[in-house]
């Protein structure tokens, strides 16, 4: 069955599969618009009958977006890798005088977005590692930087992890250092650094940095000072089903609070050159899309999922598209995190190799802004 033919697979038809893989209970919820429960999550994640979540969680992307996929042109600046923590999961990160650290100075980074002049960027996604000495003004000229660059630019920078860092060396109160970020032109926030919303994985990966309480506490700041952002989570290494599960209903009641998550981003775990190379796998073809799935599916206040192309692979995330994404994130440019860790994905697609991953999946790309304001109908 083509994927055209899957997405208007017959309603009646649907609920009749889902039913007699013994989730009749969870359709009948999803349908009616009921919040899923925690032993829901569980269920969803456990069941060996992948295409029944699938179709629920399709569902739920048809309600709310029809046939359309959003992408975006954006670049990547990973503007340092240096950085005070040691998670087991990143390959990225260098330590200060190391010989494969780097730093860029807001004058480079200057640089890299105008290199981009040429082509239709509307989005700069900057993160990195946190580094020791940096003082607060650097933080502040690198986003002045990108858009000195390119003025209309939107700057999606700093994840939980680094605006945390930022208020402890600012110096300055909370809203005094939102206020700078602002004027300096920050418009958002990316959903990074959240890996795994649980103490037990926190204290085992990435002990050093701020924990789960710490991600929500600065996602809470960040959201009452008026910026969107998105939320990740890193799967595939030593989570257990309920941890899982425990994240994604943190980021629901965080988002009744505060309403202002836009996507919500499952990352595939690349384990090369890390320090969990040797517990091995790359994450599989069925976690990839139940994790989008049950994403979609316990996350009814999030208003998008987002298939991100370099974690999840090309085909993964086309596939997402028929599993309850309906993004499938944007151009990239340059990309450090991932390739590091050795993905095999290129650095950058354009705008219509993008379009044509989602019109070959039987959806309508539309090119969107940061915040999902529709620019056109791609390419
Ligand atoms: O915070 C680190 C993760 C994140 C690895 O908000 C790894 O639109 C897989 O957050 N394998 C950075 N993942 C990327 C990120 C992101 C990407 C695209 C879009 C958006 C958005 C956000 O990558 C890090 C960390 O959680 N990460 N190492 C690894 N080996």
């Amino acid at each position: 069955m083509s994927p055209t033919a899957y997405a208007h697979l017959d309603e009646s038809l649907a609920s009749k599969l889902i039913a007699a893989a013994g989730l009749g209970d969870i359709d009948a919820k999803v349908r009616a618009g009921t919040r899923l429960s925690f032993d829901d999550g569980v269920r969803l994640y456990e069941t060996p009958h992948l295409a029944a979540v699938g179709l629920m969680a399709h569902r739920v992307r048809t309600r709310k977006h029809g046939r359309k996929v959003y992408f975006n042109v954006n670049q990547h600046v990973n503007y340092t890798n240096v950085c005070l923590y040691s998670c087991k999961f990143c390959a990225f990160a260098a330590k200060q005088g190391e010989a494969r650290g780097y730093l860029m100075t807001p004058e480079i980074v200057e640089q890299k977005v105008r290199e981009q002049l040429h082509r239709p960027v509307t989005e700069v996604h900057m993160v990195a590692g946190v580094h020791p000495t940096m003082p607060y003004e650097y933080y502040l000229d690198v986003v002045r930087a990108a858009k000195r660059a390119r003025p209309d630019i939107h700057v999606k920078a700093f994840t939980m992890v680094e605006i945390d860092h930022i208020l402890r060396i600012s110096g300055r109160s909370e809203d005094e250092v939102f206020a700078d970020l602002r004027a300096a032109g920050l418009g958002s926030c990316p959903g990074g650094g959240a890996e795994v919303l649980a103490d037990r994985v926190h204290k085992a990966v990435f002990r050093e940095k701020q924990g789960p309480q710490g991600w929500l506490d600065t996602a809470r700041k960040v959201q009452r000072h008026g910026f969107k952002m998105n939320a990740t989570m890193l799967y595939g290494h030593i989570e257990r089903t309920d941890e899982r599960v425990q994240h994604l209903v943190q980021l629901r009641e965080l988002q009744d609070e505060c309403g202002g998550f836009m996507a919500y981003i499952p990352l595939a775990f690349w384990p090369y050159h890390t320090d969990l190379a040797n517990f091995g796998h790359v994450t599989t073809g069925c976690l990839d899309q139940r994790s989008i799935a049950v994403g979609r599916l316990m996350l009814d206040n999030f208003p998008h999922v987002k298939a991100y192309w370099i974690m999840l692979t090309q085909e993964s995330a086309q596939t997402a598209l028929s599993f309850g994404a309906n993004d499938i994130d944007g151009t990239v440019t340059e990309e450090k995190i991932t390739h590091d860790a050795g993905t095999t994905e290129p650095q950058r697609l354009d705008e219509a190799q993008l379009a044509q991953l989602i019109r070959e999946a039987g959806y309508e790309p539309v090119q969107r802004t940061t915040v999902y304001e529709e620019i056109g109908a791609g390419v």
